[in-house]
């Protein structure tokens, strides 16, 4: 397939060599003449953690001016009686440290308590169109929102409003429009107050059009792990990590998305524990970690060694290398019993509760190493060292994130991932199960409480029950179906309960245009960004108090509550003085906006709800009694409460009761194979972002700097391609539909990659996304395993 030309650009050469090949012939430049040395891949040659990361925070300090008291906010975070905070899901634990925060943590505290403000005044200063060719970097660094403001078409600017007028009109327009196609957004940082009562709104209003940033995110979890052993979430607790032997680590970077985990995994290595890694990129956060709390460590500067293993699979490549995995445990296993030692496999276990293992053992048995390693791109000792890991370790625990999530066949490298844990019985006993990483602080709690577009994962029966409530019948909209229907111009009304959809969704190119076609578009948020820039007919910003801010209602001082990674629940108080005195808390924005909207009903208690968050709880607790029950009394105990699940007690909720071995259908997750010239992109997160919210340009733990506008290509690509570091080149979609997708003005960057594969940021290569690529059983994007071609500049 020829590839694409872009401007006066010459197209790239590309020859097509196997890496095999690679080995035995000398590497040339394009035009085929003199040999050259391979390009220096980029590396960052401190550890993780380190003075590095308080340099880090130091930096955002200094541009975000958050002023007096915000050390003392930040020594808050994450305690009993402080505030939750914002960043990641990672637990709160009972006993937490003097400083119970990390980097990005605190950058994300630090980024919502600056000294700017985002003023009605200075917005009308400049149009939308002219905010619209600014940077989300740009927009955000404004600071904090403080007013409430509408758009107004014929200036083509936003104005002030007042907060009657903004409930008045948006209820109105809501009135008008088909509530079937109006969609009610979550970004997964809303607590589980607001969250509970803005699915009861959308309800109550006609819709279940209720997708969340899960849908782009760990819906493949939800939909896949659910599939297999019957639960949704995590099998873990926080305790697990003290008692496991081995740790698989895929598909998640812990260095800069989750970094409070470093030290349990220091830890964990330091007594013994064994992490065998598999990520396409050397991720400094699972090579070696310095803790910045520790003094010794911090003036010896000797890091920690963390993975035993390092697998550099291809994008994709984990259901092959997890199948030769399992291919050496159960070797192991006839070996041991040939030897009449103790089997490998756990006998007991696998006959009471699982079911399905001799279809999957025969598939094991089918499948070749040939096969595995081309799949995979890992060599066969290397994935027997690590099935040996296995077969000696006690406890294992699985641990994953995007690199699994977000792809095509996503569902069915967690199968094989819990096809793995299921031989040794790892799932439902202490120091083992399946820990998925998630994203937004309160992502999983949002699902857990009702925003769900799915009518069977609702709690219809105790809505008809507590409020004599009716759900629409139908299943609403995921993330990928509301984009459809804003392309196809179907769906008329958006409400966005935080975050920057139309900038984290694929094909956003292709969304940019259809956005400001709805007729209702609504933010609920804390900065400006570029999806309030795509004002539809009807368009207003609500600004909203962050979670480290003094939230008083009618009844006082309130508490929220959110749930982490580990199912566990905990009460936040923010105590800091709000931006500015015209915000609102979500809870409150969302019982005005429902109670201008709907008709009155006896029990649909919104001024009494909105005064007093404590009545919400208790409606949580007895929609969810099981799980909920005496929330109140619950929430403010140290490390939070476990609501706990079926399959971390070995009960599974699945269709035939017992938890599932699957057999995967394909060997490789990403949907779209190799060909010549094709590479398959990786999107990442730098160290410098929380998802479109960009704090700096330091991807500091990959040593990359300055701009965010690269992609990272294996030195052995960059030869046999003719690039040069420093090229300006083209991505070009190779996904085979007619759809034209591009994005210009990439540096090339040598990185340590599998060939192959090249990487680069998320959101800056999201428009080479197709939006139909996504994961088969969720409809997750499929963001790291994107078909592209490079074409030179
Ligand atoms: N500081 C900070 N913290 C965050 C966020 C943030 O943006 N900044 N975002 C939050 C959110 S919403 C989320 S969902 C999480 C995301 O946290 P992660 O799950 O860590 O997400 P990504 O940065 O997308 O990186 C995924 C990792 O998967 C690897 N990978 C890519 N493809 C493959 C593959 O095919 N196989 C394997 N085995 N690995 C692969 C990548 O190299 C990368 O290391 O972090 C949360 N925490
Ligand atoms: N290519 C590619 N695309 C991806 C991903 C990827 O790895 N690769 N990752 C996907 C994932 S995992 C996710 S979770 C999504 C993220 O998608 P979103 O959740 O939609 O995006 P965010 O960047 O987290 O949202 C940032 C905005 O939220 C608002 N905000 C911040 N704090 C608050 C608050 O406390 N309250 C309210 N109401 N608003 C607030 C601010 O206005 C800010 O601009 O992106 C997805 N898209
Ligand atoms: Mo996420």
């Amino acid at each position: 397939m020829a590839a694409d030309h872009t401007g006066s650009g010459e197209e790239t050469h590309f020859n097509g060599q196997q890496p095999d090949q690679q080995a035995q012939t000398p590497l040339h430049s394009a035009n085929g003449s003199s040999s050259r040395t391979l390009a220096q891949p980029r590396e960052y040659h401190g550890a993780a953690g380190g003075f590095g990361s308080l340099q880090g925070i130091a930096r955002i300090e200094l541009k975000q001016r958050a002023g007096p008291g915000a050390a003392e906010t930040l020594y808050r975070q994450n305690k009993p009686e402080g505030h939750m905070c914002t960043s990641c899901a990672w637990a709160k634990p009972p006993n937490p440290h003097v400083a119970e925060f990390c980097e990005n943590g605190a950058k994300a505290t630090l980024w919502d308590l600056t000294s700017d403000r985002c003023t009605p005044e200075w917005i009308w200063q400049h149009t939308v169109t002219e905010l619209r060719s600014r940077s989300d970097y740009e927009l955000e660094m404004r600071g904090r929102l403080t007013e409430p403001m509408r758009y107004d078409a014929q200036t083509d600017r936003y104005v002030r409003a007042s907060w009657e007028e903004a409930f008045a009109n948006i209820a109105a327009e809501l009135n008008r429009l088909d509530p079937k196609a109006v969609t009610f957004y979550a970004s997964g940082k809303a607590a589980l107050e607001p969250s509970y009562l803005y699915a009861i709104f959308a309800r109550a209003y006609g819709h279940n059009n209720l997708p969340d940033s899960s849908n782009m995110c760990h819906e493949t979890t939800s939909v896949g792990l659910k599939e297999v052993i019957g639960s949704p979430v995590g099998t873990c607790t926080l305790e697990d990590l003290d008692h496991c032997d081995a740790i698989f680590y895929l598909g998640q970077n812990p260095g800069t998305n989750s970094p409070r985990l470093m030290r349990p995994l220091q830890q964990a290595v330091q007594r013994g524990c064994k992490i065998v890694t598999f990520n396409p990129l050397r991720e400094k956060g699972l090579l070696e970690f310095i803790d910045p709390q520790n003094p010794v460590q911090m003036i010896t500067q000797r890091p920690t060694s963390l993975s035993h293993l390092y697998m550099q699979v291809k994008p994709g490549g984990d259901i092959a290398a997890l199948m030769g995995v399992c291919k050496r445990v159960l070797e192991r296993d006839a070996m041991a019993r040939a030897a009449g030692a103790k089997p490998v496999l756990d006998d007991d276990f696998l006959a009471q509760h699982t079911a399905g293992l001799d279809a999957f053992r025969a598939k094991v048995d089918a499948t070749g190493w040939d096969e595995i390693e081309r799949n995979s791109g890992i060599d066969r000792p290397e994935l027997e060292r690590a099935g040996d890991v296995y077969a000696e370790a006690r406890n294992v625990m699985g641990i994953y994130g995007m690199g699994i999530t977000q792809h095509v066949h996503g569902s069915q490298a967690i199968g094989m991932l819990v096809n793995l844990l299921l031989l040794n019985g790892n799932i439902g006993r202490q120091g083992a199960g399946c820990t998925p990483i998630r994203g937004h602080s309160n992502v999983q709690g949002q699902r857990t409480v009702g925003i769900t577009e799915k009518t069977k994962l609702a709690p219809v029966a105790k809505y008809r029950e507590l409020f004599d409530l009716e759900t629409p019948p139908e299943d609403g909209h995921t993330t990928v179906e509301f984009v459809q229907a804003v392309l196809d111009r179907t769906n008329k009304g958006f409400i966005g309960l935080g975050g920057n959809l139309a900038k984290a969704v694929p094909d956003h190119e292709r969304v940019h245009a259809a956005w400001g076609d709805m007729e209702l578009t609504v933010h609920i948020a804390t900065k400006l960004n570029k999806t309030h820039m795509m004002p539809g007919k009807s368009s207003w910003i609500l600004p909203c108090l962050v979670r480290a801010e003094d939230d008083v209602q009618a009844s006082g001082r309130q508490t929220v509550t959110m749930e982490d990674s580990f199912s566990h629940i905990y009460g936040s108080i923010g105590k800091r003085a709000p931006a500015s005195e015209h915000l609102k808390s979500e809870t409150a924005i969302i019982c005005e906006l429902a109670k201008a909207t709907l008709p009155p009903r006896q029990k649909l208690r919104w001024d009494e709800w909105m005064g007093d968050y404590g009545i919400i709880r208790d409606l949580i607790a007895r929609t969810f009694l099981d799980e909920f029950h005496d929330m109140n009394a619950r929430m403010n105990q140290p490390g939070g409460f476990y609501r706990g699940n079926g399959a971390h007690d070995r009960i599974w909720k699945t269709d035939s009761g017992k938890a599932q071995f699957t057999d995967p259908t394909v060997l490789n997750a990403c949907g779209i194979g190799e060909a010549e010239g094709r590479y398959h992109l990786v999107t990442v997160r730098s160290n410098d972002q929380f998802n479109t919210t960009i704090y700096g340009h330091s991807d500091r733990l990959r040593g990359l700097e300055g701009t965010r506008m690269i992609v990272l290509v294996s030195p052995q690509d960059m030869a046999r391609d003719g690039l040069s570091d420093g090229d300006m080149v083209t991505l070009v979609g190779d996904a085979g539909d007619d759809v034209r997708r591009v994005v210009k003005g990439l540096k090339v960057t040598p990185f340590n990659l599998p060939s192959g594969c090249v990487a680069g940021y998320f959101p800056e290569l999201n428009p080479l996304v197709p939006l139909w690529y996504h994961d088969v059983l969720s409809k997750t994007p499929a963001s790291k395993g994107v078909p592209v071609r490079l074409v030179k500049e």
